[in-house]
């Protein structure tokens, strides 16, 4: 049997080649290699406030991009992650069993939570919420960017201490970062990670931005006091322009330097947005044509749906059961 694989993305702001790389891209690379549940975590993205209307359209045009990516439907389930139940249910059993210390050390919280008036919990419990997500598949491998690095980190401690609690229960995952494109940082500042709900217009490539808005942007990208590029002396927004063009093209470190060692930024920055373009025109055709049938869609996340569920629902009846609760079978 295949060991299983879990991860997902908040259907929250615009997505972006951060996403893309650090995620989307190698669960495509992997999905063949693994029993594949890729998730779009509509749970996660209220614990902040989302207008209605805007987070169900998001929800679906990110499933859709998982589709214009390449994930496969036949073999990998794409699922919305409120059409299963027990995400919440598990969830609420892992809390009761997290110290509160635990998540007060969340560096995306305290990142998250100043950015807001008011916090909600859901806020503080996002990690519990997240590792419910993997141990109900008992997945063993689960792709993230590098930001998530904590998160999964809780993951393997809330499975550890539930299973010495109560006994053999989860697998304990372990995290797969990709090697190039673990962290792509944004544009404008390359001092702050990529991130979706960072407004500037300068910050980031959404995966459908248009050519000429991709061109722009990088035109403007921040780079550093030299006139060239300088492998030995460079800053972290050259550091992070050449990083998004290795990861798209693959090229090998010694043919990155011969290509770019003494190129003027003005030139490094129209090789990197040519390369992008190159990447993303064909997944922006595919998501075109994907969402041209609605009915597609709604089709593959409801196969989703239906393929995970029974083993959702047998992981929460194995807790439940080792936890005391209350069960009729
Ligand atoms: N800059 C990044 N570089 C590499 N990987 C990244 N990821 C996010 N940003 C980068 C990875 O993308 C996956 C989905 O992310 P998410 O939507 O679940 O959550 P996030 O990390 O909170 O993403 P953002 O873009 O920063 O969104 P907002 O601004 O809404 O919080 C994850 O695997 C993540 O590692």
């Amino acid at each position: 049997m295949k060991a299983r694989v879990f991860s997902g993305v908040q259907p929250t702001g615009n997505l972006h080649i951060g996403n893309y790389l650090g995620a989307l891209s190698n669960w495509v690379k992997i999905q063949h290699s693994y029993e594949s549940i890729f998730c779009i975590v509509d749970l996660h993205a209220v614990t902040v406030y989302q207008k209605p209307e805007e987070l169900r359209a998001k929800i679906l045009e990110i499933a859709a991009l998982f589709l214009a990516a390449g994930i496969d439907p036949k073999h990998s389930s794409i699922i919305v992650q409120s059409s299963v139940p027990a995400h919440s249910e598990l969830a609420w059993m892992l809390t009761c069993v997290t110290p509160m210390g635990w998540l007060q050390r969340m560096t995306q919280f305290k990142a998250k939570s100043a950015a807001q008036e008011t916090v909600g919990d859901g806020l503080f419990q996002y990690p519990v919420l997240m590792a419910a997500d993997i141990l109900l598949y008992h997945a063993a491998i689960v792709p993230v960017g590098d930001d998530q690095s904590q998160h999964l980190e809780l993951t393997r401690d809330i499975a550890q201490r539930f299973n010495s609690l109560y006994g053999e229960t989860f697998v304990v995952p372990e995290t797969k970062l990709p090697g190039f494109g673990a962290r792509v940082m944004g544009l404008d500042d390359p001092t702050a990670k990529m991130s979706k709900s960072s407004a500037g217009a300068g910050h980031a490539i959404a995966l459908l931005d248009t050519p000429e808005k991709i061109r722009k942007t990088f035109n403007r990208a921040t780079t550093d006091s030299n006139p060239a590029v300088d492998f030995a002396t460079m800053g972290p927004g050259v550091e992070n322009l050449l990083g998004i063009y290795q990861a798209f093209s693959g090229t090998a470190d010694a043919a990155m330097r011969e290509k770019f060692t003494g190129m003027r930024y003005g030139d490094l920055k129209k090789q990197v947005a040519e390369m992008v373009i190159m990447h993303l025109e064909p997944l922006q055709q595919r998501y075109r044509e994907i969402t041209a049938d609605p009915g597609y869609l709604e089709g593959v996340l409801r196969e989703g749906a239906a393929r995970v569920t029974p083993i959702a629902n047998d992981t929460v009846e194995l807790v439940k059961r080792r936890m005391g609760l209350y069960t009729a079978r």
